[in-house]
């Protein structure tokens, strides 16, 4: 146990950002056990898993080979490091692209069933959007309803997962030289289903066993998920809900208020959490909150489908992936209303410590101890309503001793979509691409992913973030990076005068923060759009640009997928923490430098943000070089 001193100590440790701070301490004063607790149980986590030697794949193992040259150099049957290893990491990548294709689906199958007029509440708000993505799939939309349209779209792209097609169209929207890569390689994405179908076939004992050709699958199903499964789920959104643009808003836990009935939305899909907000404006239901002694409705975000909901309608967000605990710790939320990835298993035991009632709402994920309330696109508005009045009524449960609230929320500016940049700059490239010309901008860095309890809470990203804007280059961020980048003041213009000169001035004269908001997990394919668009513009390939990622504290496996399609796409990316590769050396050459001479592009691994801001820049410096600027 730490008294209050201890905890104040061991907070500063865990996090960054001050109101985290404050509110890991009083968790742990309050006996709560989250990520970080249950990370020091797992000490020693196991070093054969760490280097990905170890395979559980069938009921001759488990089985792990000894690194480094001793015996057993081989499983059971007969496969080496290398071939574990890739089949490990083909395994996460297959795991991290479906989990963003599913989400896609989910929301094309809600386009559908809204242009059959069989959901409840949902709308086609975007029509242009609509209408372009219509046009570039050759349906016709002269004198047609825009329902009608959107029927045919939304078919068409529901087909991009099945097999009868045989392409993902999408995937066309990449310049000529990055496809061409891409077929020479043999890895242009079939569709979306049939790549994550063949990686769990090639994956089975006795199937692959040439690590390469395992690997070259990979990037395959990767490209299927951010080329395809992910880029229709931004598209498919943006329909639906309206395309971002750029707006203010507010981050971090003081987000959440005292006096008014708090609901936090979790997990990823927007087709829940657009519900959820639009039924917290209905007057009964205001009405009711009041009755309970409540102010109002507060709905705050948390990851991505918190992003979503910032990015189109400015909905403030309580904070990241280790944020989902803290947020219950405060004592004050009533509801988090959860739908599917990045959620703690655990959670509703968290929320048993207090007042707090966790719901979820998706078949694929149920939690024990939560309240399931299913939620359908046919009765999405009833049940979004019955989930709001769950929490109105559990706000008359708050135990006042337990509450604590930081004080101060942080401005921010999001809403970054590539249509949204491309508008700031007058509807073309040319500006941003002058400026990287003259200097004044050496590059972009896409930053991206999660937080691990394995490093300082935002520490990487924000670190990064503020290294990379001092060496004038733009950054552009997605996820959990963008929210910790949001929560520590670089999403404001004002940010600008962190940045070098080059680049103060052009955020100065477009009045933009040297650190954009793109949007969620799946939006990382507005980032790819970006890279594509101006590729397109300089008639080059997107490995030609001088341009990089970076996921400073990825934990999940999606991570895996969007790091490979960056990279596959030709986009240097550096990671935070170490891949489960390094018991293969075979492997991680191939990785870390083979993929040059193939993408002009490969992974890096550099814990030390300040270091990875270097690796980057160099990497800039490479490109603007062989563009002759
Ligand atoms: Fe062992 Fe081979 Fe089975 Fe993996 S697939 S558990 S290495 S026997
Ligand atoms: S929510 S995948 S922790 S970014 Fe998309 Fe954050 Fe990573 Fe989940």
């Amino acid at each position: 146990m730490y008294d209050a001193f201890g905890a104040k100590k061991l907070a500063e440790q865990r996090a960054l950002d001050a109101t985290d701070q404050e509110i890991i301490a009083k968790a742990v004063e309050d006996g709560v056990y989250t990520a970080w607790d249950r990370l020091i149980d797992q000490q020693p986590q196991c070093g054969f898993g760490q280097l990905g030697v170890c395979c559980n794949r069938c009921a001759m193992g488990p089985c792990r080979i000894e690194p480094f040259g001793k015996k057993p150099d081989k499983g059971v049957c007969g496969a080496n490091a290398d071939l574990i290893v890739a089949r490990n990491l083909l395994d996460d990548l297959s795991t991290g692209a479906a989990a963003h294709s599913d989400h896609g689906r989910e929301v094309l199958e809600v386009l559908l069933e809204t242009a059959e007029g069989k959901s409840q509440g949902y709308q086609i708000t975007d029509e242009v959007k609509l209408k372009a993505i219509a046009k570039e799939y050759g349906i016709k939309t002269e004198k047609r309803k825009k329902e009608e349209i959107a029927k045919d779209v939304a078919r068409i792209l529901l087909e991009e997962f099945g097999t009868l097609r045989n392409k993902i169209q999408m995937a066309e929207r990449a310049p000529e030289k990055t496809k061409d890569a891409w077929k020479k390689l043999g890895i242009v994405p079939r569709s979306v289903d049939r790549e994550i179908v063949e990686s769990m076939h090639r994956i089975h004992m006795g199937v692959g066993a040439d690590y390469v050709n395992i690997l070259l699958h990979a990037m395959r199903t990767s490209l299927s998920d951010g080329w395809g499964g992910s880029m229709m789920a931004t598209e498919g959104s943006d329909i639906l809900f309206g395309t971002p643009t750029p707006l203010r808003t507010r981050a971090n836990l003081a987000t959440l208020k005292k006096d008014m009935v708090n609901i936090v939305l979790h997990g990823h899909n927007p087709i829940l959490s657009e519900m959820i907000v639009k039924a917290a404006e209905d007057p009964q239901v205001k009405k009711h909150a009041t009755e309970k002694g409540a102010k109002g409705i507060n709905i705050v975000g948390m990851c991505c489908t918190g992003n979503e909901l910032l990015m189109r309608h400015g909905i403030p967000i309580a904070g990241t992936f280790l944020d989902q605990e803290l947020a219950i710790a405060t004592g004050a939320v009533e509801v988090m209303v959860i739908d599917y990835q990045c959620i703690f298993p655990s959670i509703a035991q968290t929320a048993a410590c207090y007042h707090t009632k966790v719901v979820s709402t998706s078949q694929k994920a149920k939690v024990p101890g939560a309240t399931y309330m299913e939620f359908r696109p046919e009765t999405a508005l009833d049940t979004a309503k019955e989930i709001i009045t769950v929490a109105i009524d559990n706000y008359p449960n708050r135990n006042p001793g337990r509450i604590r609230i930081p004080q101060k929320p942080i401005d921010l500016m999001a809403g970054f979509s590539e249509e949204a940049i491309r508008k700031a700059l007058g509807g073309t490239y040319k500006p941003l691409i002058d400026a990287i010309v003259a200097g004044k901008i050496k590059g972009a860095v896409g930053i991206v992913g999660c937080n691990n309890p394995k490093i300082k809470q935002d520490f990487g990203h924000v670190t990064l973030a503020k290294e990379l804007i001092k060496r004038n280059i733009l950054v552009v961020e997605t996820g959990c990076a963008a929210i910790a980048c949001g929560k520590a003041g670089l999403l404001v213009p004002e940010a600008a005068d962190l940045a070098g000169e080059g680049l103060k001035s052009i955020c100065n004269a477009l009045g933009i923060p040297p650190v954009l908001h793109m949007g969620s997990c799946v939006d990382c394919s507005r980032i790819l759009m970006l890279a594509a668009n101006i590729a397109k513009e300089l008639g080059v390939g997107i490995g030609d640009l001088p341009i990089g990622g970076a996921a400073p504290e990825w934990y999940s496996q999606k991570a895996i997928s969007i790091g490979t399609y960056f990279v596959s796409s030709g986009v240097y990316v550096v990671l935070g923490i170490p891949p489960k590769i390094f018991g293969s050396p075979n492997v991680t050459n191939l990785l870390a430098s083979q993929l040059t001479g193939l993408v002009n592009a490969s992974f890096a691994v550099e814990p030390d943000p300040v270091k990875a801001a270097g690796l980057l820049e160099a990497e800039i410096e490479r490109k603007r070089k062989a563009l002759g600027i």
